[in-house]
């Protein structure tokens, strides 16, 4: 259990030459807020502009004159920021370290000079085959240095990159691809992660066979593993044939601040995931100055994070922030337990990683697995770690520390989300005594406040809904082709304020400690699922009538997918369908959103007016049946007397 009185002082000797003391991020966060043009505006120097912007910030949260602008004279170009910058003092640094799947499969250094020539030369074979500024292009790879390359490449020739985790399915590719009309996809023959392949070519051949993605031109193909793939000329093409003659220096498209950057999708309470759209200056300036910040960044840190390119953890803290900080960066193609469950501690040693960001599930996992896979190796270069994606149970956050961590290293615990660009929450590490489990103060510039059901404010030691009242740089700007939806989604429930669909309770110092989704959003090992989504998936099958989809807390994932289902009328419940249903929602959607359990419910627990109600299912599935709470506004009670005599009970 947490103890909130559990204080963790920041370790003596942390501190080094540009680390943010307690006195400085106090000083700054007054002067973020009291005065945030002057505060970002100054920031903003961190970037190289073509054109410096004038203008700092343009903005009104209110849904009859709403702006969100930031720097929108100012011009600049993301991938020279990222390389170009660098070439000088650092050329011959090391940006990106490519760790393989197989740790016999030699390991990648490549400089910032050779990462610049390889997205240049990308960035002029999508010039020739027409991709140009506001394109869509869909990125759909393994992690290998490809994937950063290539969101760099669309980056400077203004293309606007939509990178599909490649754990997604064909149907999800497709949708993806629909909704933003991409010309070209970049992929690979297959992926390779715990010693299994993934046929990424064949779900993007599959993908193209469905509805509304016949904007797909080109589609270029990485050889990886060198499996077999078909290529159905002239829409396929080998990445190699096309991108290895191409001129190693491109001339970077002038873009303006608001320009898009990129679009990711992400799950929300609707059926249809969100094109989360991020434009240029803001977002690059706050990913860059978040990742120096938050993980106390000094030139000779070796960082790496753990998440994959395809969540917006590994746009702004593998690829864009730490790029733009002129750091070594390292990309991992494999899983923490393959070969063994040392393989993270392993690769720490062997690269001498300094700075370690990963997520709870993963630290969870590996905890199980006791002491001793930690223990034989060294760990000796680490100095900080970081968790995100999800709540940290104090328990896991302890052992990440002590174990881990030797007891040596500060721990951030950084909360955020795709829609936010970067971290909003998270203790600066020489500044902010930390609380297993808390992700404690604001980041400059960022107003977090705790809303009742009404939206009034809540002060001091209190719980609430979380909600950020002023912008920072790094906000999404707008949902792809539903500017409304944006409006609609975020600033509509809390007029005037951004609502994060998280819950949240402050502390007696004012720290932060994110309770999770107050939404029908699923965090399953820190990936977001929404249970529209998945319901919507379920009812596609031919034997389901309906079905309703809750979270329940699971031991390592966080949370797991629990799904009730009411069969038509004449089929049968069967432990083969069972497994079927669940091969249809992987199919539909992806690995991560197989559900853990499936019940068959005769019938649904519903109001009068047809609403299901989720709060007694999600009590139910908690095995809490003795909390459901006030039952009287069923249509029908009996149904829930079923549904608790048949559920799942763990252990
Ligand atoms: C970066 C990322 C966002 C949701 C967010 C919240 C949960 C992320 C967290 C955390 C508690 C943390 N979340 N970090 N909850 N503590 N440190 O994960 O983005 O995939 O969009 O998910 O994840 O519920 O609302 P995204």
């Amino acid at each position: 259990m947490s103890n909130p009185a559990e204080l963790h002082p920041v370790p003596s000797g942390f501190a080094g030459p540009g680390t943010i003391s307690r006195a400085g991020y106090e000083r700054d966060y007054a002067r973020s807020v009291q005065d945030p043009d002057a505060f970002w505006g100054e920031a903003a120097r961190r970037l190289q502009w073509d054109r410096a912007p004038t203008r700092v910030r343009n903005v009104s949260f209110d849904p009859a004159d709403f702006r969100i602008r930031w720097f929108e004279d100012g011009e600049l170009n993301a991938s020279v920021n990222c390389l170009d910058r660098h070439l000088a003092a650092r050329g011959d640094k090391t940006a990106l370290i490519w760790e393989a799947d197989d740790p016999a499969t030699a390991p990648l250094e490549v400089s910032y000079r050779e990462l610049h020539a390889r997205v240049c030369r990308l960035a002029n074979a999508l010039r020739n085959l027409g991709v140009g500024k506001g394109d869509r292009v869909t990125i759909y790879l393994p992690m290998i240095v490809e994937a950063a390359v290539a969101m760099l490449a669309c980056a400077r020739i203004g293309a606007v990159h939509c990178v599909v985790f490649g754990g997604f399915s064909p149907n999800s590719i497709a949708d993806r691809v629909a909704d933003c009309g991409s010309r070209l996809i970049i992929t690979a023959d297959e992926g390779l992660r715990g010693g299994k392949t993934v046929p990424l070519k064949a779900n993007v051949d599959a993908a193209l066979k469905l509805p509304g993605t016949n904007t797909v031109e080109t589609v270029l193909v990485v050889r990886h593993t060198r499996g077999a793939v078909d290529m159905q000329m002239p829409r396929d093409r080998w990445y190699d044939a096309v991108v290895d003659s191409q001129p190693d220096t491109c001339e970077p498209e002038r873009m303006n601040a608001e320009d898009p950057l990129f679009i990711l999708y992400t799950s929300g309470s609707t059926g249809k995931p969100k094109g989360v759209l991020h434009t240029t200056g803001g977002y690059l300036l706050y990913a860059s100055y978040t990742h120096e910040a938050v993980f106390d960044l000094r030139d000779d840190d070796v960082y790496w994070c753990t998440a994959d390119v395809g969540w917006v953890t590994g746009h702004s803290y593998i690829v864009y922030g730490p790029l733009a900080n002129g750091a070594t960066s390292l990309v991992f193609e494999g899983v923490p337990n393959y070969p063994s469950v040392s393989r993270f501690w392993e690769v720490i040693d062997r690269h001498r990683v300094s700075i370690f960001y990963t997520a709870p599930t993963a630290i969870r996992a590996l905890m199980r697995e006791g002491e001793a896979p930690v223990k034989k190796t060294s760990r000796a270069s680490l100095r900080l770690l970081g968790s995100v994606g999800e709540p940290i149970n104090p328990e896991a956050w302890r052992w990440y520390a002590d174990v881990v961590g030797d007891g040596r290293c500060p721990i951030v615990d950084t909360w955020w989300q795709t829609e936010t660009g970067g971290i909003l929450i998270s203790p600066l590490p020489g500044a902010i005594d930390t609380k297993p489990g808390s992700a404690t103060r604001p980041f400059f510039g960022v107003q977090p406040a705790l809303v009742d059901a009404n939206g009034t404010i809540l002060e001091g030691a209190t719980e609430g809904n979380l909600v950020i009242t002023d912008s920072w740089p790094g906000q999404m700007r707008s949902v792809y082709g539903d500017h409304q939806r944006f409006i609609d989604t975020y600033f509509k429930a809390y007029p005037g304020m951004y609502f994060t669909g998280d819950g949240c309770r402050r502390d007696e110092d004012g720290y932060y400690w994110i309770t999770g989704r107050v939404d029908d959003v699923i965090n399953v090992s820190g990936h977001r699922i929404g249970t529209a989504e998945l319901e919507s998936a379920l009812v596609l099958h031919p034997k389901v009538a309906e079905a309703a989809v809750v979270g329940f807390p699971h031991d390592i994932k966080g949370q797991g997918i629990y799904a009730y289902v009411t069969l038509k009328a004449g089929e049968d419940y069967s432990e083969d369908l069972r497994k079927e249903l669940v091969r249809h929602v992987r199919s539909e959607i992806g690995p991560t959103a197989s559900p853990d359990h499936i019940q068959w419910a005769p019938g649904l627990p519903k109001t009068r007016s047809g609403k299901i109600m989720r709060r007694i299912l999600r009590k139910i599935a908690e095995n809490a049946p003795d909390q459901l709470g006030d039952t009287s506004t069923l249509a029908d009670p009996s149904v829930v007397d079923a549904l608790v005599k048949d559920r799942f009970i763990p252990g």
